[in-house]
Order: C-alpha cells, then sequence, then structure tokens
C-alpha cells in the first residue's frame, strides 16, 4: 500500500500548488478528492491500474486516472515536476504551517519575497506580515500561532512515527547482533521524540557498518569506531554499540530520562557510589560494582526495578525506595479496543472484517463507535441508520466470525452539552463515547460535564481535544471534569491514535488518583491503524496505571456488568 499513500501524497502536493499559484477551485477539489479516495482505498491501486479498474474507483474521473497511470508507465507524474520546478519545495514546505493558507503564502511571496522558514519567521516577528492587504492583527496571531506549533513538529517527531523507524532499524540489525534495544525517549514511550536511541553489543566496526549501510539511509551526519548518526525519513538515529558487561549501565543511562539519571546519580553519592554509562563503582576503591544488567544497577542503589515509561522523576524513585511502584499495567493484558470507525461512517472496513481483525489481534471484543449525524462529512449515522448497524452487529457476532463487537456510538456532544442522537437508540448500546468535535474556541467544560451526567454515556472520547503539533486543546477546565467523571461514574477516554494521545500521562495518572477509570481507544479508521494501541499502553504505564484502573482489562462479561451500572 505504500504506493497508495505516495500517490495520494502528490496529488494532494499537486493541489497545494495549484492554490498556491491560485487556480480554478474545481480542478484543485479534483485533486484534492482524488487524493482522500486513494488514501482511504481498502485495496492496493497498483493492482487496480494492472487490472485496468482505475476508473470504476469513485472519485477518480479520467484525468487523474491517466495521471495514475503515467505514474505506473513513466515513474512520475509529468504535471508534479513541472509544478515541483516552478515553486521551490522550500517555499511549498511553508503550507504545512497551520492557519497558513495558500493565498496569504502567496501574498507574502509575492508583496513581501517570503521563500522560506526564515522569511516567514522573520516577517511574522518583524511585523511586516500585519502590512499584508486583508491582514488584520487577529489573523497575524493565528498565524504566529500556528508557526510555533509548527516549528515545535519540525524538531520532535510523533511516538507512532518513532516507533516504526525503530522497529525497521531493529529488524535490520537485530539478526547481526548478541544485544539490542531501543533507549531513549523512544523506550520510555514519550508522545513526541527528539531523535531515535539504539544500543547494542557486539562486533563493534560490523555493526556501525551495517547501521550506517541500511538501504534507508539518506545521510551519514557522524560515524566513529563505537558510534554513529544517521538521518532516515528525514530523522535523526543514533546507535551506539558496548561493551557486553556494560549493558545494563549504558541502557539505564542512555533510557534516561537525564532528570532520572541527575536523581539516581545523587542517590548512588549518598552511599558513597559513583554511576555512569560504564557502571556502578566504589567512590573509594574505585572497584565496579554492577552494570551487566539495569535489574542490577538498580539493585545496588536499593531500589526495586523501574520500568522506562515511569523514569521521568516523577516520584518513581521515591516509590522504588518504599517498595511502592506500581504494578503496572501492560499490553498482553489488553482485551480489546474500545474506539474504532467502519466504513458505515468514515472508516474503511466493514464489520465482519474488524471482528477478524480483533480476533487476529488475540481480543475477545472491539467496539464498534462510528460517528453521529452530526459529523456530516464523516457520514455520521442518524437513529434509523444506528439501529440498523445494531442489528447487523448483533448478527455477526451470532455468527462468532471473529472477535465479539460492542455495539457502540462516537456521539456528538452539542455546544449546550445535548447529545447528537435520541435516548431511545442510545439505550440499546453497549458502549457509547460522547466527544465534541466543534466550536474548539469555546469553553468546553460546562458541555463535558453535561454529558458524563447523561446515564447513556460511558466515556468521553479524546477529551481535551489537542491534536499534536496542530491543534491545542480547546479551553477546558479539567480538574473539573475529572470530579464530575469520578462522580458520575463516567470513565474517560485515553485515546492512542498517535496524532492525539488523549489524555496525556499526566492527564491520565491525575484521572486516576481522582478514582476515574479510562479506556484505550485507536480511534483506527483502517484496519492498519489497530496497532496503536501499544501507545495507548505506553501512555497507560506513563500515567502509572495499573490493570484495574483500565477498562479494557476487563473480560467482556466484567466490561458489560460495569457499563450497566452506570444505567
Ligand atoms: P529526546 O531525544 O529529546 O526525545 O529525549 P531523550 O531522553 O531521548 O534525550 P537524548 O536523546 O538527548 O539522550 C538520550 C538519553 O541519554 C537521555 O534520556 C539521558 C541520557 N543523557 C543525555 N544527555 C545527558 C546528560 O547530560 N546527563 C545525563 N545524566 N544523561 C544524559
Ligand atoms: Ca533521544
Ligand atoms: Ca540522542
Ligand atoms: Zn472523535
Amino acid at each position: 500500500m505504500e504506493k497508495n499513500r505516495e500517490l495520494a501524497r502528490i496529488f494532494d502536493r499537486i493541489a497545494d500548488f495549484l492554490e498556491f499559484k491560485g487556480d480554478s477551485i474545481y480542478r484543485i477539489n479534483a485533486y484534492r478528492k482524488a487524493a482522500r479516495v486513494i488514501k482511504d482505498l481498502p485495496g492496493n491501486i497498483e493492482e487496480l491500474y494492472h487490472q485496468n479498474r482505475l476508473r470504476s474507483i469513485p472519485g477518480i474521473g479520467e484525468k487523474i486516472a491517466s495521471k495514475i497511470q503515467q505514474y505506473f508507465e513513466e515513474g512520475s507524474i509529468k504535471k508534479y515536476e513541472e509544478l515541483r520546478r516552478e515553486i521551490p519545495e522550500e517555499l511549498m514546505i511553508l503550507l504545512e504551517v497551520p492557519n497558513l493558507g495558500p493565498k496569504t503564502l502567496r501574498l507574502a511571496y509575492e508583496a513581501l519575497g517570503v521563500r522560506n522558514l526564515e522569511d516567514l519567521k522573520k516577517v511574522v516577528r518583524d511585523g511586516t506580515l500585519a502590512t499584508l492587504p486583508g491582514m488584520g492583527p487577529k489573523k497575524v496571531e493565528k498565524i504566529r500561532k500556528g508557526l510555533e506549533i509548527f516549528l515545535r513538529g519540525q524538531e520532535r517527531m510523533l511516538l507512532g512515527e518513532a516507533i516504526q523507524i525503530g522497529e525497521k532499524v531493529l529488524g535490520h540489525l537485530a539478526p547481526l547482533i548478541s544485544r539490542i534495544s531501543l533507549a531513549g525517549s523512544l523506550r520510555r514511550m514519550k508522545e513526541t521524540v527528539g531523535d531515535l536511541d539504539i544500543l547494542a553489543t557486539g562486533e563493534k566496526g560490523k555493526i556501525v557498518q551495517a547501521f550506517v549501510g541500511m538501504p534507508w539511509v539518506t545521510e551519514v551526519l557522524a560515524k566513529g569506531d563505537t558510534k554513529a548518526s544517521i538521518l532516515m525519513e528525514d530523522r535523526q538515529v543514533d546507535l551506539r554499540v558496548v561493551d557486553e558487561g556494560e549493558w545494563g549501565s549504558a541502557l539505564q543511562y542512555f533510557t534516561g530520562s537525564k532528570e532520572h539519571n541527575v536523581h539516581l546519580r545523587e542517590i548512588a553519592k549518598e552511599r558513597g557510589l559513583k554511576i555512569n554509562e560504564y557502571g556502578v563503582f566504589s567512590t573509594k576503591t574505585g572497584e565496579r560494582l554492577a552494570g551487566a544488567t539495569e535489574e542490577e544497577v538498580y539493585a545496588i542503589l536499593d531500589l526495586a526495578y523501574i520500568p522506562p515509561e515511569l523514569r521521568e522523576d516523577r516520584g518513581e524513585i521515591e516509590a522504588a525506595q518504599g517498595g511502592r511502584l506500581p504494578d503496572l499495567v501492560n499490553h498482553d493484558q489488553i482485551k480489546g479496543d474500545l474506539h474504532v470507525h467502519s466504513n458505515w461512517s468514515d472508516g474503511t472496513a466493514d464489520l465482519e472484517e474488524l471482528a477478524r481483525e480483533g480476533a487476529r489481534l488475540g481480543y475477545q471484543y472491539l467496539a464498534i463507535t462510528d460517528h453521529s449525524k452530526a459529523m456530516k462529512i464523516a457520514h455520521g449515522l442518524d437513529e434509523k441508520r444506528l439501529e440498523e448497524q445494531i442489528k447487523a452487529i448483533r448478527e455477526i457476532n451470532t455468527r462468532k466470525v471473529g472477535c465479539h463487537l460492542l455495539a457502540g456510538i462516537e456521539v456528538d456532544i452539542h455546544p449546550d452539552g445535548s447529545l447528537d442522537l435520541d435516548e431511545a437508540v442510545l439505550k440499546e448500546l453497549d458502549w457509547v463515547v460522547a466527544s465534541v468535535h466543534s466550536h474548539f474556541t469555546q469553553d468546553a467544560t460546562e458541555r463535558i460535564i453535561a454529558a458524563c451526567h447523561s446515564p447513556w454515556v460511558h466515556c468521553i472520547g479524546h477529551p481535551t481535544g489537542r491534536i499534536i503539533f496542530s491543534r491545542d486543546p480547546y479551553p477546558l477546565d479539567l480538574d473539573q471534569v475529572l470530579e464530575t467523571a469520578a462522580a458520575t461514574g463516567t470513565a474517560l477516554e485515553i485515546n492512542a491514535h498517535q496524532d492525539r494521545l488523549d489524555l496525556s500521562d499526566l492527564h491520565a495518572r491525575k484521572a486516576k488518583e481522582m478514582g476515574v477509570k479510562l479506556a484505550l481507544g485507536t480511534d483506527s479508521h483502517h484496519l492498519g491503524q489497530l496497532w496503536m494501541i501499544r501507545l495507548g499502553v505506553g501512555v497507560a504505564r506513563r500515567a502509572w496505571l495499573e490493570p484495574s484502573d483500565v477498562l479494557n482489562t476487563y473480560p467482556l462479561e466484567e466490561l458489560l456488568a460495569l457499563t450497566r451500572k452506570k444505567r
């Protein structure tokens, strides 16, 4: 499916170029639509091309079809290559700055000579952007904020992105190496990752060579005898190869966080010990006392082993001293996914496919939570279609084609706090997630509190509404929401989609402390997104959650009993 993604990206880019040039809106929309259709296509576009069936795809007209054909026959699309020559790449990247549309960019380009990121930063900072026609202070402020968000995203990557890069590297090197592990913020499952850190033991020269020779490497930033840094997919990956006996202390050191390590060093000092990436030593005699395993490193400091996700100096060291570390939830305990879209709204998989995929993933259950009717662009379900879907789900369950499907919904919470669907249908459902999808600048506290008070709502979806690197949370008094959730027995979601991770680690930890249960859901719109549950488990572990805090660890019957309790 690489080709689907690649083609969708090209068509989106063409639309950007055309929009920048002020081309016809019809043409621009045709390319945008093609990009969306291809991205969501369940099958392989290359196969459809070989079968001469491109035109059978809804939304693909003759012009677009011929461009796809050109792509497969000539390896590129002429129109795209022309546009790329005409408009510099570093200018087009600026189209990814939130709140800066192609029209404004074009004005800035023509009137102010903005050609790249540096130029844009300058005209935002010195105020010349405000001199453009139609540019009020409000608009400039929005662009300034968008630029800030964009710059944050340039420096760091999403956890989901980092995991995929990390696993490629591990998969490539593992066969050559006795030991290899991720380290740094990725091993700690932090929601964003600066660079990837990888640690290995074995034949140093050979490993470094294999690392810089990986097929995805676009640049070697540094290469020494025992370490190297490379760029792949525009991201930096650092590798270090250490001696077998130093594995534990090196892994501990390079996993971090820096704050956790600084605290450990203080504890070592108090005991007359010195700790670094080579081992733990007696300050007096210099004797090496530990370092082969991480467990050994913690043990010599009289600490229980601290899982990587907790290593942020947020009380985990004190807890390890007092034997009070939580028994963290883990991936094997997850019995299902509680937020999944099907092709009844804007997902691509049908119900049976989802049930089968759920079974393949070892799940007992999977909640179908399509959008409700307020989400028109997502083909949200009205009462009638939801009734039909419930029937379809119950029928599939009786045939046992895969895991059990929970009949659910992701119902919109209106600005006045009311729900988007009638009670009569909500009460038939096994699992009701209620979410805010509109009026993001308005304070959402009252709205969400009202939803918590509904006896039909089991869970609040992506409670803060943030989208990492592109949208800040809506104004919200989370403490009030948590209090109400606790009082009403409403769960809060840890949305496990890599773009959201909402609630975040700190918020979810607070939720637990206030007695609120958490529900993990991937918000998948395609089968290929269900893996992101692992990211949700990462957040849950960073939030100190134990199995009983997470609804997904409950067997089906217990989960259903819990949800019935609220009603
Ligand atoms: P990132 O890459 O910004 O997401 O965050 P990390 O935590 O991966 O940080 P990175 O890549 O700079 O360094 C990896 C680990 O190496 C870090 O978590 C702890 C350790 N480390 C790096 N620099 C220092 C330092 O100055 N002092 C200490 N104690 N540890 C350090
Ligand atoms: Ca790092
Ligand atoms: Ca690093
Ligand atoms: Zn949603």
